[in-house]
């Protein structure tokens, strides 16, 4: 006979301890919670623990994309480099988790399969793979925006004979390129950082391109020392600056206040090139307009595809890098040496654009009435953003309300935070929120106080829960359409709208503007939770 083991009780469950687990694992000891965090992976880190292709690192400066919740830990950890690569950024996932003692609260090779809300008991039923249960009052869903990895459906791709590598389950151990003939699908961030290193190793490189993207260089070096000197000298003050931005970063290069359309030819190319001399994300600051009027942001694309035309050698291959759409509607790439990388004699660009890949042969793939042959397939496809974690679980609200019952017609929740039918369970960095349009680790902390502060409230008023209204919940939904209709943002196809995996109901997910957002956030809670039901 086996005896079933009671499931394990604890004040709050969080799932995944990338930084948004880490954090909501801190803060919620720091109000007394018995907290839990469940990892699927053998580490912390998450993302950074996961997209290990050549060349990830992160786009946003290092100096900023970093917790700000403790100076001593700001002050004593030492950046090596401008955007830090990937296992820097692992190692300081891990350094965070042992600065505050965190790891006896994750369990890690803990993957969770889903989650039930007892309606008696008002707690969360929790199920792991492995056949684990767990109880908790609440539950946070630390699980990422851009953690579920699209796999397109290419017919025979299993039957492929050589290694096939998704960007974002890159092997744990090297790989290794050299004298291989490699193929990799896809031009978005990932494969603009990956392929100018893979390029350098592979004897042959043919990338498929389905929509070409804009690039800013990163001009990546080591980390300034004169700057981390200068930011640490008044840390807090910078992160401040920072959250008042709306992107919670870049307040050492705020947006240019005046409109492209208003200043002359030269004036204009004086100021795009500036902002392309910087790098980065401030390129798309080069004036206030460029995210918010199509004939202003076409200026700033030309001048984008004009730097194309004067790096990449060979006209037709530069014709086809460069992109058609408005720039930054789907995320802007930050690069080092993307452009540069197709005047290499091994590298060739395939548009795929026209004809989809039809087929995987064990040999490499056919498109377009041609067939491609290579050793090694990359995919660098992406992810199902926003939804697709969640959407992946067995997650059930009130009444067994299943969450793709739910999310039918796409994310629908208020302030991005909580589910009208899903008592207790908050969303981190999720759709409806400023996630992906922000550094996300300052919407991370956002997040983390705010639940926290939720909690204590409950508590203080002696309430076991609290749950969305679907009133709210629609006007939130409407809410975030209408902001980014203000913006060039539904321009084009992008993962902000679900656009880039077949049968995704078009939504867009994202909102934007952080410092309103954290406003509304506060505005919320301090009268009394409004839009929400307290049981
Ligand atoms: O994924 P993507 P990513 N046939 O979705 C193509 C963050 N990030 O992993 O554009 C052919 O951007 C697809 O084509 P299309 C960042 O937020 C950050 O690169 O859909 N092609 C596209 O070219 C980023 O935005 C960092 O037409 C297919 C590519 O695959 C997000 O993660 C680094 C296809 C996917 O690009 C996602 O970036 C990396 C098909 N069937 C990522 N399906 C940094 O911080 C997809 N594609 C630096």
């Amino acid at each position: 006979m086996t005896l079933a083991i009671p499931p394990r009780e604890v004040d709050i469950l969080i799932v995944g301890a990338g930084f948004a687990g880490l954090y909501m694992l801190h803060r919620a000891r720091e109000i007394g919670l018995v907290a839990q965090v469940l990892e699927a992976a053998p580490s912390v880190g998450g993302t950074w623990y996961h997209n290990r292709y050549p060349g990830a690192r992160v786009d946003i400066q290092s100096m900023e994309y970093s917790f700000s919740f403790s100076e001593e830990l700001q002050q004593e950890w030492r950046w090596s480099e401008r955007y830090a690569p990937q296992p820097e950024l692992l190692r300081y996932a891990n350094h965070v988790a042992d600065r505050f003692g965190l790891r006896d609260g994750i369990r890690l090779n803990t993957r969770v399969t889903g989650a039930a809300f007892d309606e008696a008991a008002n707690r969360w039923r929790v199920q792991t793979e492995a056949g684990g249960a767990w109880t908790a009052r609440f539950l946070v869903m630390a699980s990422g925006p851009l953690s579920a990895p699209n796999v397109p459906d290419f017919k025979g791709l299993a039957s492929f004979a050589g290694p096939v590598y998704h960007t974002a389950q890159w092997p744990h151990e090297p790989v290794d390129f050299t004298g291989l003939r490699v193929g990799v699908v896809g031009t978005g961030s990932s494969a603009v950082q990956a392929i100018p290193l893979i390029a350098r190793q592979a004897r042959e490189l043919a990338v498929f391109q389905r929509t070409a993207a804009y690039a800013v260089p990163a001009h990546n070096g080591p980390l300034d020392r004169d700057f981390e000197a200068r930011i640490k000298a008044d840390y807090a003050g910078f992160r401040e600056r920072n959250r008042r931005m709306p992107a919670g970063f870049g307040s050492e290069q705020p947006p240019n206040p005046n409109s492209a359309l208003g200043a002359a030819p030269a004036e204009r190319e004086a100021a795009f090139e500036a902002r392309w001399r910087i790098g980065g994300f401030s390129f798309l600051g080069s004036y206030r307009d460029i995210m918010l009027d199509e004939r202003a942001n076409a200026l700033a694309a030309e001048f984008v595809r004009g730097k194309i035309r004067r790096i990449v050698r060979d006209p037709e291959t530069a014709r086809l890098l460069s992109p058609a759409q408005t720039i930054g509607c789907k995320r802007l790439c930050v690069d080092s040496g993307y452009y540069e990388t197709y005047n290499r004699a091994n590298v060739k660009l395939v548009d795929v654009s026209r004809h989809p890949i039809d087929a995987i042969s064990p040999g490499g793939l056919a498109t377009g009435g041609r067939s491609y042959e290579f050793d090694a397939l990359v995919l660098a496809t992406g992810f199902d953003a926003m939804t697709g974690t969640l959407m992946r679980l067995d997650l059930r609200g009130r009444k067994g309300l299943r969450i793709q019952d739910k999310w039918r017609a796409g994310p629908r929740n208020y302030l991005g935070l909580m589910i009208a039918g899903f008592p207790n369970l908050f969303n981190v960095a999720g759709p409806g929120s400023t996630s992906a349009f922000t550094n996300v680790i300052v919407s991370i902390e956002h997040h983390g106080n705010w639940i926290a502060d939720c909690i204590r409230h409950l508590d203080a008023q002696g309430r076991p829960t609290i749950e969305a209204t679907e009133t709210a919940e629609t006007a939130w939904i409407e809410h975030v359409t209408e902001t980014a209709s203000r913006t060039v943002y539904l321009t084009c196809n992008s993962w902000y709208l679900g656009a880039n995996i077949p049968g995704k109901p078009r939504m867009f997910m994202p909102l934007v503007g952080f410092p309103p957002y954290a406003d509304k956030c506060a505005d919320v809670a301090r009268n009394g939770y409004e839009g929400f039901v307290l049981g």
